[in-house]
């Protein structure tokens, strides 16, 4: 009620939950008074006597009737929701949802990846989601779908922006250290932005940048001096840290070469008082050498 429906399903989700909670909320009024009163009424203490009533045409017939066409308002209500939910139309945008320990990348048709979610405003958008490692749950909030994203298979999600503007993305699967971090957003844009966007401007900027964000790193490394699940990027060229390398601890200072095995090899020096979780990711040479070279510049 208090988070907008900014999609088309929203509104229908929304309707589904008040009509079973306003049910329920008369059924356990109704049944805990009924039940008081008759606990007060019949008290033993009152002198009441028990007495046997048998059959009851009218009463059996009442609470059979009403139950069952609650239970079907119910049943029908849900059912066009999740149908509605359930059912892709022909004509989708389909955008690629990997998620990973812990972050969000969103892929495109026309090879574009991002750590944002941007869609034209008022047109249908298909996920396809998968997961590299472990159960995460895709959650927009504002959009009223949520979806499992399991390792080695692919599900999937739609909805139609109804909305501009920017929503939260969540994991709502608990996934390890860093579930509460796996955040992101979805930008819902005019249309002619959002083609821009798709066309070109987004792919420019910083190669390296752009890689670190593609590959997932800054789910867990910051750019801004934070430390998050791993430490921050920020002026880590030169930084003197100490890392534990077999077991051993030893102080070093952060050079290329550093920089290029904790990408390649995470486990082999591993920065004391971080967890060992970091995940190999697979990167080509010219990417190495790209993202080295923007660490190094990253003050
Ligand atoms: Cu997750």
């Amino acid at each position: 009620m208090f988070i907008p429906e900014a999609s088309n399903s929203a509104h229908y989700v929304d309707t589904t939950f008040w009509v079973i909670v306003v049910i329920s909320a008369v059924l356990l009024v109704g049944v805990t008074s009924a039940m008081l009163f008759l606990i007060f009424r019949y008290n033993r203490r009152r002198g009441a006597k028990a007495e046997q009533v048998q059959g009851g045409t009218a009463l059996e017939i009442i609470w059979t009737v009403i139950p069952v066409v609650l239970v079907l308002v119910m049943f029908v209500i849900g059912e066009k929701s999740f149908r509605l939910i359930r059912s892709v139309p022909r004509e989708v945008m389909t955008v690629r949802v990997d998620a990973r320990q812990w972050s969000w990348m969103f892929g495109y048709d026309n090879g574009l990846r991002s750590d944002q979610l941007r869609v034209p405003l008022g047109k249908p958008v298909k996920l396809r989601l998968s997961s590299a490692d472990v159960l995460h749950s895709f959650y927009i909030p504002a959009f009223r779908i949520k979806e499992d994203c399991v390792p080695g298979m692919e599900t999937y999600l739609w909805f139609t922006p109804q909305q501009q503007g920017s929503f939260d993305i969540f994991c709502t699967e608990y996934c390890g250290l860093g579930h509460s971090g796996m955040l992101a957003k979805v930008l819902v844009m005019p249309e002619k932005e959002f083609t821009d966007w798709y066309t070109g401007s987004g792919a420019k900027g910083n190669r390296g940048l752009q890689l670190l964000q593609e590959k997932g790193c800054l789910g867990c490394h910051t750019t801004d001096g934070t430390p998050k699940v791993g430490p921050t990027f920020k002026g880590i060229y030169g930084r003197t840290v100490t890392v534990i390398t077999a077991g051993k601890e030893r102080t070093i200072a952060v050079d290329g070469d550093y920089l290029k095995r904790s990408i390649l090899d995470p486990g082999a020096d591993m920065v004391k008082d971080f967890p060992p979780v970091m995940p190999k990711i697979p990167v080509t040479p010219e990417e190495l050498e790209a993202i080295e070279d923007s660490l190094e510049h990253l003050r």
